[in-house]
């Protein structure tokens, strides 16, 4: 069997997707769902300090997301997109050394999640503030609009940050200057202990586009194929000049915040109901029902996943940590 490594970039303007790309998207999708029990692993073992956050229920946003972009579009994701950085191309080596805080790592050993930037990937971000980023992103999609690149610029916020008047000015300004910006709203139900009725009196959280003149849409984010095609069209929007889309994408956080909080706060059966919906369960039913995966190749996906991952796992843990004078390199103007 043959599993490619490389990113997938769309060359069609038909929003349906065919069997290879499935494929790869199952396993971006596993990918992504393993490379987060990693984490958790190691940040249980001691190996990771901080903070450990996993997007588990959230890879069909993330990873079909990031599957409507080419190459040359930009990708400012948040802590639950790990499956957009992978599709976008990041390696897991890069992934690993950065959930380490190693030296080599991307952000030299400074953070130990999603804080950097890789320019030759076009992937900048996460910034934690949150709402801060939502700037940046329409900044650099009015910079690519000004150099005419034709690239689309897609970012997300939670549904807690999506209440921050960053994300307000950010598409006042989006959509009166018709920049190729999709917003992805990430409706997982909770923001750290605060449920959703507590944060908004909107009915929907893309309710909130019809204000500034743009579309909205509310998409089951545990369905690759709505989201894929949601987005695959927002994107074609976005290059054809009529500016930003809203998407509010409705999961579940079936994790705590991150690997220290219990979610004791959150319903049990809320997580049973949600339970039904795992969207790697969900892709596993949709492409064997479509006859494009069989158990046999379920299998093969996983071994192949592990196989990576420990390759990336033994990577980092035999990197080093950086030098302590590390710490202020580039802290401070010269
Ligand atoms: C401006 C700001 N306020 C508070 C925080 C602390 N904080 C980090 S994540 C988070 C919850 C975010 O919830 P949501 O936006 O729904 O995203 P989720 O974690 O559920 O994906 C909070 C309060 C922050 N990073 N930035
Ligand atoms: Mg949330």
């Amino acid at each position: 069997m043959a599993i490619k490594k490389s990113a997938t970039r769309m060359t069609t303007k038909d929003p349906a997707l065919t069997s290879e790309q499935f494929l790869k998207i199952y396993y971006f999708m596993k990918l992504t769902r393993e490379f987060e029990e990693s984490i958790l692993k190691l940040y249980r073992q001691g190996k990771i300090v901080g903070g450990a956050y996993t997007g588990n229920g959230n890879e069909a946003t993330a990873v079909g997301s990031a599957f409507a972009l080419e190459q040359h579009d930009y990708l400012f994701p948040m802590h639950r997109d790990m499956g957009a950085h992978l599709v976008k191309g990041q390696t897991l080596r890069h992934l690993m050394l950065q959930h380490l805080g190693r030296g080599n790592s991307l952000s030299w050993g400074r953070d130990g999640t999603g804080h950097y930037a890789d320019p030759d990937l076009k992937i900048y971000g996460n910034i934690s503030h949150l709402g801060a980023m939502a700037p940046m992103a329409a900044g650099a999609a009015l910079a690519s609009k000004l150099r005419k690149e034709n690239s689309v610029v897609m970012t997300y916020i939670g549904d807690g940050g999506s209440n921050v008047g960053d994300i307000h000015e950010t598409l006042a300004m989006a959509s009166v200057m018709k920049l190729p910006l999709i917003l992805i709203i990430e409706n997982n139900q909770f923001a750290y202990s605060t449920p959703v009725q507590k944060q908004k009196a909107a009915q929907r959280y893309s309710d909130r586009a019809i204000g500034y003149g743009i579309p909205g849409i509310t998409i089951d984010g545990t369905d690759i194929e709505a989201v894929y095609k949601t987005c695959k069209e927002a994107a074609d929007r976005a290059r054809a000049g009529e500016g930003p889309t809203v998407i509010e994408s409705v999961t579940m956080r079936m994790h705590g915040h991150s690997a220290h909080d219990g979610a004791e706060y959150v319903p049990k059966n809320l997580i049973e109901e949600w339970k039904k919906k795992d969207p790697i369960v969900r892709i596993e039913q949709l492409l064997i029902a479509k006859k494009i995966l069989t158990q046999k190749l379920i299998d093969e996906y996983q071994g192949k996943v592990i196989e990576e991952l420990d390759d990336a796992i033994q990577f980092a843990v035999d990197s080093t940590y950086p030098p302590a004078e590390q710490a202020v390199v580039g802290v401070f103007a010269e």
